[in-house]
């Protein structure tokens, strides 16, 4: 392969260490990394994601995206907007998964001085994802024997409860705005997947903020937004962001990484094919699909056990924690019983 310059090399003199092939732009490292910054910028200034007024909170979890979006607003906000992390101990033992992404998320706000607050979920909650994994294994062993409804995954518990988690800590810690590291790819992901299933409630949420004026529900932006996968993956090797690579052991295949799989594809003969379809989609159909919405789902109440934003009577994390102890409880009962037996 020629070595190429920099775009800017006239003020660098750096040769390129990467190509940005929707942009066509060939480009050194520090004008890489540059480069996700300005753009990362543009996302919050276009969408007023992040005002001087905020106080923002990243929900950090040890990966390349938390990790990477720290640093950028890090850079980017430079200290002019209150900017600190929350690290939430899921409990997961296996690869020492959580102790690793603990220590990261130490590691990475120590480094960008940013103030770190750490949740852990057991004491929290009296059970972890470990526990939660235990009771599916052993109700998948035990089908005939339980009543206690069924089993869907270990990620579905930890997508809801770390949302609600995430939300309860920025309510009662003040925090105006919650950021997370969703980048284009997984958000592209989503809003086909959504297509797929013609589900135009959820495709009328897909954005850059969920901004809402519902008391107890803090919005939700997500900077990075315009910031394909690979292009985190570069910048946290790049700016050297210390970073968690091990996966987590419950994760399993879902459909959803067939859809990013093709989508990521696409992108092969369609050159920015994810970035001008989510920018068409925000300009064009999301303001459609917003005003088509089932207003029934706009409608938020308190829930009748924790207090939280919810359009149920009760919430779903408030169900599902109870849902979840009444299986620990009867997994236990019935390990004493065959003990007895
Ligand atoms: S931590 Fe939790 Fe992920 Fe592990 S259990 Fe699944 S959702 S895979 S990001
Ligand atoms: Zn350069
Ligand atoms: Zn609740």
């Amino acid at each position: 392969m020629p070595v190429r310059r920099c775009k800017f090399y006239n003020q660098c003199k750096h040769n390129a260490v990467t190509f940005i092939s929707h942009s066509r732009m060939p480009l050194c490292k520090e004008h890489y990394i540059k480069n996700i910054e300005f753009r990362v910028k543009k996302t919050i200034d276009e969408f007023k994601l992040i005002s001087p007024q905020d106080k923002v909170l990243v929900a950090l979890s040890g990966g390349k995206d938390s990790c990477s979006l720290l640093t950028i607003l890090a850079n980017v906000l430079q200290k002019n907007v209150p900017l600190e992390a929350l690290y939430i101990d899921l409990q997961i033992s296996p690869e020492n998964y959580s102790k690793d992404s603990g220590t990261v998320a130490q590691e990475l706000c120590k480094k960008l001085d940013v103030p770190l607050h750490i949740v852990n979920f057991k004491q929290e909650y009296g059970f972890g994802i470990d526990d939660i994994h235990e009771v599916g294994q052993f109700f998948f062993k035990h089908r005939d024997d339980s009543k206690v409804g069924h089993f869907r995954g270990e990620c579905s518990y930890c997508g809801l409860m770390k949302r609600y988690i995430i939300n309860k800590f920025a309510v009662d810690n003040k925090f105006t705005k919650l950021a997370t590291g969703h980048n284009l790819t997984d958000e592209a992901t989503t809003l086909m997947s959504n297509f797929f299933s013609v589900d135009v409630d959820l495709m009328g949420r897909a954005g850059p903020t969920t901004s809402t004026d519902v008391e107890m529900l803090i919005p939700r932006v997500k900077p990075l937004y315009y910031i394909y996968e690979t292009e985190t993956i570069l910048y946290a090797f790049y700016a050297d962001v210390p970073h968690l690579a091990t996966e987590c052991a419950y994760a399993t295949d879902s459909p959803m990484i067939k859809v990013k799989k093709s989508l990521e594809q696409i992108e092969t003969y369609r050159r920015g094919n994810m970035l001008h379809m989510m920018k068409k989609y925000q300009d064009t159909l999301k303001p459609i699909l917003f005003a088509a919405m089932d207003p029934e789902k706009k409608v938020e109440k308190k829930c009748n056990q924790c207090g939280m934003a919810t359009y149920l009577d009760t919430c779903s994390f408030c169900k599902t924690k109870e849902r979840i102890t009444a299986q620990i409880n009867e997994m236990n009962r019935l390990k004493e019983q065959e003990k007895l037996n």
